[in-house]
């Protein structure tokens, strides 16, 4: 399926400091050597899927910097430096910026407004843009244009309250599939979509990422792990724990496209 293949990705190398990376509620740092463990774990499944990766450098001035989806969108028709929306990780579009340059013929950048990567969820009829604390309806209309130009639709959608972003509560795993939490899917924005619900109390699980043939998914959340392997995907379960505590899931990691 083409919007599932991928053959380059990049990876930012995780500073000292990611031990400081924001979070809304404290439960305890993460340990930078689990951190270092689980963005290795990572980087290895991409390449088991068939994928390229460069990783970037550490980029110790920004704790945040590991989640590389938020700074960027990329595709094979071009990519987009975004403006993230915490002020704190507002500088890593700057910095991801030469790495996209180096890749990309075309590089657009969003001068308007807010948007994370994370709040857009792209499908094969468009990208769904989630309006969310980090992303501005400014952004998302700026985002828009910016889309049109590389040829893609963009549309922009709310994201529930309390959701860090949209895609932490959703993901595409199949061409018609959406894997997402109960509460996102109730709002009615997946019409004419498949959904599959994680289960309650997995809420964090509906943050998968699908490449190439691979499916993966958090090893924390063992009952959405049973019901995608009944179902016969691909799945590959990697470990968590430590970037959980700084709010992050898979898709976050990782930018992906096909070259
Ligand atoms: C943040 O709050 O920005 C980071 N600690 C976590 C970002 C996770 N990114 C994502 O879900 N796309």
């Amino acid at each position: 399926m083409e919007i599932f293949r991928f053959n380059r990705a990049l990876m930012r190398a995780p500073a000292p400091s990611v031990v400081d990376g924001l979070r809304a509620v404290d439960a305890g740092s993460p340990d930078f050597d689990g951190v270092v463990r689980e963005h290795g774990a990572y980087r290895r499944a991409l390449e088991d899927a068939g994928v390229a990766v460069d990783v970037l450098a550490p980029l110790e001035a920004f704790p945040d910097s590991i989640f590389v989806e938020d700074a960027a969108l990329v595709f094979t028709a071009g990519a987009i430096a975004l403006r993230p929306g915490a002020p704190s990780r507002r500088g890593e579009a700057d910095e991801i910026a030469p790495a996209l340059e180096a890749r990309f013929d075309r590089v657009l950048r969003l001068e308007e407004g807010f948007a994370d990567g994370g709040d857009v969820l792209t499908t094969p009829r468009g990208a769904l843009i989630g309006l969310s604390s980090r992303t501005t309806k400014e952004g998302a209309a700026t985002l828009i244009k910016l889309l049109a130009m590389l040829g893609l639709r963009g549309e922009a959608v709310t994201t529930p309250p309390g959701v860090l972003h949209f895609k932490s509560d959703c993901s595409l795993i199949g061409e018609e599939t959406i894997l997402a939490t109960a509460r996102l899917a109730a709002s009615g924005v997946f019409k004419g979509f498949k959904t599959i619900l994680v289960p309650e109390g997995e809420e964090g699980a509906a943050n998968a990422v699908r490449i190439n043939g691979d499916l993966l998914i958090s090893d924390a959340y063992p009952r959405t792990a049973e019901l995608l392997d009944r179902k016969r995907y691909g799945i590959v379960v990697l470990p968590t724990r430590e970037i959980a505590k700084i709010d992050a899931g898979l898709s976050c990691l990782s930018l992906r496209w096909f070259a």
